[in-house]
């Protein structure tokens, strides 16, 4: 089969609804979202356009997915990668979200693997096959990306959560992010994600980003300038990895 990988949406309708026009184009088999669909600017639209996608899909669940089904429940989140302003906005946006939508996030499936044209039986997860927190970007070093791979028995590997495109070769494995549709760090602004067989094929598509990141401003997403930082601009690629790099070297030395 032809997938569509569409990863860390976090709530931007604008930039979902442009990929999805071009995924309709792309006659793809299926459409993953590898997780992080909602947190984010319009948490209950997004929501309802997924809930209501007429391709068939599947959903991983993400970090900030857990997180939303945890605030609508009142469950204490253990430990977070977020700092406060974050929490704030898992709060706002868990606040505006139906039980019914809290339940089709709580759905959503850990990893699965599929068997994608030229590439093979395919993971899909979210940050790694055994977090969905832990950070993995090209800079970091094989002598961590390797164990975190061993054993994985699948030939291609997708993962989001650090919002950057990347494609891999770690070991026998074949590690590929397919980008952020809605909070991207890259060169351009825009709405990315890859299409998936026979080979891996990075898409960016284009919408109107100073249209979207004026409604976001005004939608009252209590991150402050969200739509002007991460949509109208976006934070460079390389500048990104280095600073989710430093992260992960961070949480690597606490555990
Ligand atoms: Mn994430």
């Amino acid at each position: 089969m032809r997938v569509a990988a569409l990863s860390d949406v976090h709530g931007n309708l604008a930039a979902l609804d442009a990929v999805l026009a071009d995924v309709i184009e792309a006659e793809v088999d299926t459409v993953v979202f590898t997780g992080d669909v909602a947190l984010g600017p319009f948490p209950d639209p997004t929501l309802e356009r997924l809930m209501e996608l007429s391709l068939p899909a599947r959903f991983v669940r993400g970090n900030c997915d857990r997180e939303l089904v945890a605030a609508f429940d009142a469950t204490p989140v253990e430990e977070s990668l977020h700092d406060a302003s974050w929490d704030a906005a898992v709060a706002w946006a868990a606040g505006r979200m139906s039980a019914e939508q809290r339940n089709f996030l709580a759905r959503f499936e850990p990893s699965f693997t599929l068997t994608v044209d030229g590439l093979g039986p395919t993971l899909f997860c979210h940050a790694t096959p055994r977090s969905d927190e832990e950070i993995v970007t090209p800079l970091t070093p094989p002598a961590v990306l390797e164990p975190i791979l061993d054993g994985v028995p699948e030939a291609t590997v997708v993962v989001g959560h650090t919002h950057t495109q990347f494609d891999l070769a770690v070991g026998r494995t074949r590690l590929v992010n397919p980008g952020s549709v809605g909070m991207p760090n890259a060169d351009a602004p825009g709405a990315y994600w890859a299409v998936l067989g026979p080979d891996v094929m990075m898409r960016r598509s284009e919408y109107d980003v100073a249209a979207a990141a004026e409604a976001i401003d005004a939608s009252g997403f209590p991150i402050p300038r969200f739509g002007e930082e991460h949509v109208l601009t976006v934070p460079g690629a390389a500048e990104a990895q280095a600073r989710f790099e430093q992260m992960g070297v961070e949480r690597r030395s606490r555990s």
